[in-house]
């Protein structure tokens, strides 16, 4: 049978849980499975066209369970979302991201770990890539260089609304679970340390206030179109970051990452897929264009 790229070779497992007559029922199928396409390019208009532009540059795609700049699937990748309503609570886990007042405001921190470039790589360019796949009114999203560390944390939701209403809450908007030491929330860059303001709030402190690049909200790469609105669903937005990426490689201790950051004052909002996003072509992507140290 012919099977995404993005499955890789090996044994896999597919688990069925089903209710019926009062019990809970379950059977798990394993199967083998080879896929010599593991592996390969996924197409990106965006890294062809940036490797046409720099022939003599290399283009590797940051992208988390994925080969990235080496053979090994890339795992340097951080992300997770600050949301008001919980100001104490971790997201790290869950699986979008969010910019922009839904309820309450959101804030969404990326980092990309560069290590996995070569040693003096000079980097000419690089663009960050998140999923745009729900939202609402003018979404202007902008990202901002990080001046402080944090913790992505491991919060998935809070066990008072997992005894309320069981594991089928995990996949919703809200969650989010205490933030644990070390992790990031609305109050904590890292707890128990606090932002310089809550929810990475102060310019100049928790990050720079030059944002980066304008976002390419680009409609016209959108999949499918929403049947009632007939506007366009889900799409990559963009941003130029080389500026940040260069100041991360030659200073490593430097790099905790990005800021996205709805205009102030804005109504909509927009979420994005996260790192851990099921489905890994669709996770955030740093594309980065570099030359290697010359010897
Ligand atoms: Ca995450």
């Amino acid at each position: 049978m012919r099977v995404p790229s993005r499955i890789p070779s090996g044994e896999h497992r597919i688990r069925i849980q089903w209710e019926g007559c009062g019990q809970k029922l379950e059977r798990v199928f394993t199967f083998t499975m080879e896929n010599p396409d593991f592996g390969k390019p996924v197409s990106d208009p965006d890294v062809e066209a940036l490797a046409q532009a720099n022939p003599d540059a290399k283009v590797a795609v940051l992208q988390q369970g994925l080969p990235g700049a080496g053979n090994a699937p890339y795992a340097g990748c951080a992300d997770t979302l600050l949301d008001s309503r919980e100001p104490d609570a971790n997201y790290g886990a869950k699986n979008h991201l969010i910019a922009g007042p839904y309820g309450g405001m959101h804030q969404t921190l990326i980092r990309f770990d560069l290590s996995a470039l070569p040693p003096g790589a000079e980097i000419v360019e690089a663009r960050l890539k998140l999923f745009y796949h729900f939202g609402s009114g003018p979404r202007v999203v902008r990202p901002y260089r990080m001046l402080k560390a944090w913790g992505e944390g491991e919060g998935m939701f809070p066990q008072k609304l997992r005894d309320y209403y069981g594991d089928r809450y995990a996949d919703s908007t809200r969650g989010g679970r205490e933030a644990l030491d070390g992790e990031c929330a609305w109050n904590f860059r890292a707890r128990p340390e606090p932002w310089g303001l809550p929810g990475c709030g102060k310019p100049g402190d928790d990050y720079d206030p030059a944002s980066l690049s304008e976002p390419t909200f680009d409609p016209a790469k959108a999949e499918g179109t929403d049947d009632r609105s007939q506007q366009p669903l889900r799409y990559w937005v963009a941003w130029g970051v080389g500026e940040a990426a260069k100041r991360w490689v030659t200073e490593p201790a430097a790099n905790h990452g990005l800021l996205l950051r709805a205009l102030d004052g804005q109504t909509g909002f927009a979420f994005f897929f996260s790192s851990e996003f099921h489905d890994l072509v669709y996770r955030p992507k740093l594309i980065v264009v570099y030359r290697p140290r010359k010897e």
